[in-house]
């Protein structure tokens, strides 16, 4: 099994997060899909990143159908709660947490472009997406010590790599530590973790 991702990608963090929680082996491959010369659109027409290259040649694409099967081929660790309704507030999580991290890439992108090129209002539109998205991640949390009243699980997963991904492109900006000291808590004790700090991106 091989990962195609690149090490700064929030996406390819949480399924390289998955990967260590549950001790599967596989081998990364590191391809940033916005070079020239990237062979990511040969496995996901969609050119992104991550995509998990099984044994067999499948391709799976995106991160949340990637952590689905990992956690399907491991009884080790499970990331979701056995019950339906829990499994599917495990879900909301992670779309939050995802949303999050689009919208941040979005205004990362925008931002390369040229100071006269730039949409300022796109941009507070994506802020927007961000701000309201930490107010309810910290809301959802409250004072619980993981995301999920049942414990660990992909929940935590997807915010620690969502609010390590703001750390890397808006530390100056985006000070969510300030304003949400329990995202504060858990982003400190998953930085404890083995997997959160073996996956932490370069700057
Ligand atoms: N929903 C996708 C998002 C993946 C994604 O946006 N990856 C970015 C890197 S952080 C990418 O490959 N962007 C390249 C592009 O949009 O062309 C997932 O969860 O895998």
């Amino acid at each position: 099994m091989k990962l195609i991702a690149s090490l700064t990608s929030p996406f390819a963090r949480k399924v390289r997060v998955v990967l260590a929680e549950k001790h599967i082996e596989c081998e990364l491959v590191v391809d940033i899909p916005w070079n020239e010369d990237s062979h990511v659109p040969d496995y996901n027409p969609l050119g992104k990143i991550p995509v998990l290259l099984l044994d067999d040649g499948t391709a799976l694409f995106d991160s949340r159908v990637i952590v689905e099967y990992l956690d399907n081929v491991s009884p080790v660790g499970r990331m979701f709660p056995q019950d339906a309704h829990s499994r599917i507030l495990v879900k909301r999580w992670e779309a939050l947490a995802d949303g999050i991290c689009d919208a941040a890439a979005a205004i990362f992108i925008e931002k390369k472009r040229a100071q006269d090129q730039q949409n300022p209002e796109w941009i507070i539109r994506q802020e927007g997406k961000i701000f309201r998205g930490l107010e309810t991640l910290a809301e959802y949390l409250g004072e619980k010590p993981w995301c999920m009243e049942t414990g660990f699980s992909l929940a935590d997963i997807a915010v620690g790599c969502a609010l390590g991904y703001l750390d890397l492109r808006f530390a100056e900006k985006i000070k969510w530590r300030e304003g949400y000291p329990n995202l504060a808590r858990l982003a400190t004790k998953l930085s404890s973790r083995a997997s959160f700090n073996s996956t932490e991106p370069p700057v």
